[in-house]
């Protein structure tokens, strides 16, 4: 990860108060985005979007996949029919993401708390301990379902979602949800994200951002991590990791 005493601590607008023990910093919350941060439910979607493709004799790889990170359900359809998107009405292509959406809900059966790691289980443990409050901010519709699923829904006290927006990542709309729904500035919260879109909507909505998985490339994110407790360094700085507690 980036060594965090080479990246300077100094938010454009501090808040308040950090979290307790972590008085060097100014957060008081972790916003996490929840698919491929918190459990990766890639391969779902990409069963779900690989056989409407089929139906539709469309190509669809899973590089194809890997594009549609954090990408709204409707923006993902669009890029699944490239050049064809123009032959559908817009009733069509709302009836093709509903069939993908009833495929893949019905895959998400097949998530249950064992596809939690047991990386993330002690960092939300640790933020938790620390005093942090924690927030979901996805473009997914299922995000509640799928919370459910893994049984992790009581940890989050605001969890805002891609049914309470109307711009997906890039766009900060649903970061800036997750922190009016804390009550806090964008100041006092620091996002998770797994998309490069997903760390252009964190900066562009005012906030830090650590990066994991692709996220970390991008050239401008406060912090590039390679496992999810890479951020207690930051966060908690001096504490020791804790214990896996499940
Ligand atoms: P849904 P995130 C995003 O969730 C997924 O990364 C992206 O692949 C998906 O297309 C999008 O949610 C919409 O999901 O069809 O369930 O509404 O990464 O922002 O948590
Ligand atoms: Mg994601």
């Amino acid at each position: 990860m980036t060594d965090p005493t080479t990246v300077p601590l100094e938010p454009t607008e501090p808040g308040e108060a950090g979290a307790q023990g972590a008085e060097s910093n100014p957060y008081a919350a972790v916003i996490f985005d929840l698919d491929g941060v918190i459990v990766h439910t890639d391969e779902l979607h990409y069963r779900a979007w690989k056989g409407l493709a089929d139906r539709l004799g469309l190509p669809f790889s899973r590089t194809d996949n890997d594009q549609l990170r954090g990408v709204s359900r409707m923006r993902s359809l669009e890029l699944l029919l490239a050049g064809r998107a123009d032959s559908y009405s817009e009733a069509e292509k709302v009836a093709l993401a509903d069939e993908k959406n009833k495929d893949y809900r019905d895959l998400l059966n097949e998530l249950s708390p064992d596809d939690v790691s047991e990386a993330v289980r002690c960092t939300l443990w640790a933020l938790q301990e620390g005093g942090y409050r924690l927030a979901i901010g996805s473009s997914s519709r299922n995000a509640g379902l799928i919370l459910r699923h893994i049984e992790l829904d009581g940890w989050f006290e605001a969890v805002a979602d891609g049914s309470m927006i109307t711009h997906s990542k890039p766009d900060p709309e649903v970061f800036l949800k997750a922190a009016e729904l804390l009550g806090l500035s964008p100041a006092e919260c620091v996002i998770v994200e797994d998309a490069r879109s997903g760390v252009d909507a964190a900066l562009a909505g005012g906030f830090h951002c650590f990066g994991i998985g692709d996220a970390a490339g991008h050239p401008d994110v406060t912090w590039a991590i390679e496992s999810l407790p890479d951020m207690l360094a930051v966060l908690l700085p001096g504490k020791p990791l804790p214990p896996i507690v499940y």
